[in-house]
């Protein structure tokens, strides 16, 4: 059996790769019989530990699993043009199943389609598309980012319920724009904040793009703008953010988890490591460790069976007094 990864290449790498093998002879064998399902995978980028830690789970499940021949990976660097392009390229090489992991909700329609006439069933990854296209993929198996922003809401509401000056005064990192957990983690802790009657005032929100280095970027020119002095709460969409936002806090000579308090989305190692260092309070934790689930959920939708619209992921949620007893069990 042909048992062949293709690791951490880019789109254009791949479309290389492809031409250098003489093109699409190894494309899959027609859904399930045989050898084994060819697959595509376009993943979002690297842009975090939770993104690698992703990629890694689910290059090793394909590898581990009989039933999948080649999982065809391509890391489209956050661009959603290159996203585009590599499951155009899956459908050329007539794969079998294609696995997308949107980069932004929408603009998927005309792509979606065209694997649809071309018969490959498209499961979503972890992140998804907006409402107008969910009859062009089978199912999304990923988190449930909306939960995931009302755990950190209700975080927030317990913590700042009793605030002695009234108001919460919020500052706020949001992920890729327009991606799913962006929009998602956003509206799910607005929701909680309303529906609960906390006052509070969203000082500013501005994209940090998932990344450390943005994350920074962002919170220097919070600082810069509104100064930290009065500010309650941050809240960052994932650890990369909040832990580059951290680096600028503490640059600014303040006390990040104490003069002001974080929480960060995903639940890594060094996201953990900073809660035992008190330097955050609060974790909202996103699994990306699904590669063996997903695995099973390609096969179903290979296979024709009916699966769910959506897949939850299983998660919690941790504070203060759980970061250290947690810290050696996590995973990425
Ligand atoms: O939270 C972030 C990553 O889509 C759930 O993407 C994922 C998010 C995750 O960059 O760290």
């Amino acid at each position: 059996m042909l048992k062949q990864v293709l690791a951490g290449i880019g789109a254009g790498a791949l479309l290389f790769g492809l031409t250098a093998c003489g093109g699409g002879d190894d494309s899959g064998d027609g859904g399930g019989s045989g050898d084994g399902l060819v697959v595509g995978f376009a993943q979002v980028g690297a842009e975090s530990a939770w993104r690698t830690a992703n990629s890694e789970s689910v290059q090793a499940a394909a590898e581990a699993d009989d039933r999948i021949a080649e999982l065809k990976f391509v890391d489209a660097q956050q661009d959603q043009e290159k996203q585009i392009e590599a499951v155009r390229n899956f459908i050329t090489q007539q794969v079998d199943v294609i696995v997308l992991a949107p980069v932004v909700e929408t603009g998927w329609t005309d792509v979606l389609q065209e694997a649809a006439d071309a018969g490959i069933p498209v499961v979503l990854a972890d992140r998804g598309v907006e409402a107008a296209d969910e009859d062009l993929y089978v199912t999304r198996l990923g988190s449930d980012f909306a939960e995931e922003g009302r755990k950190a809401g209700a975080w927030a509401v317990e913590t700042f319920a009793e605030d002695p000056d009234g108001t919460t005064r919020i500052l706020e990192l949001q992920g890729t724009t327009g991606s799913a957990p962006a929009n998602d983690r956003k509206a799910g802790f607005f929701e909680v904040l309303d529906a609960e009657g906390l006052p509070y005032e969203l000082v500013d929100s501005q994209s940090g793009n998932f990344t450390a280095e943005e994350g920074k970027a962002v919170m220097e020119t919070f600082i810069t703008t509104h100064g930290l002095d009065g500010i309650d709460l941050l809240y960052a969409h994932n650890d990369e953010m909040g832990l580059g936002a951290i680096q600028a806090i503490e640059e600014a000579g303040y006390q990040p988890g104490t003069d002001i308090q974080i929480i960060i989305v995903d639940g890594s190692k060094a996201g953990f490591q900073a809660g035992v260092d008190g330097k955050l309070n609060y974790i909202v934790e996103c699994n990306p460790v699904f590669g063996e689930q997903l695995m099973d959920v390609v096969v179903q939708v290979a296979n024709g069976e009916e699966v769910e619209k959506f897949t939850p992921v299983e998660e919690g949620v941790f504070d203060a007094s759980q970061f250290e007893a947690e810290l050696p069990n996590r995973k990425f």
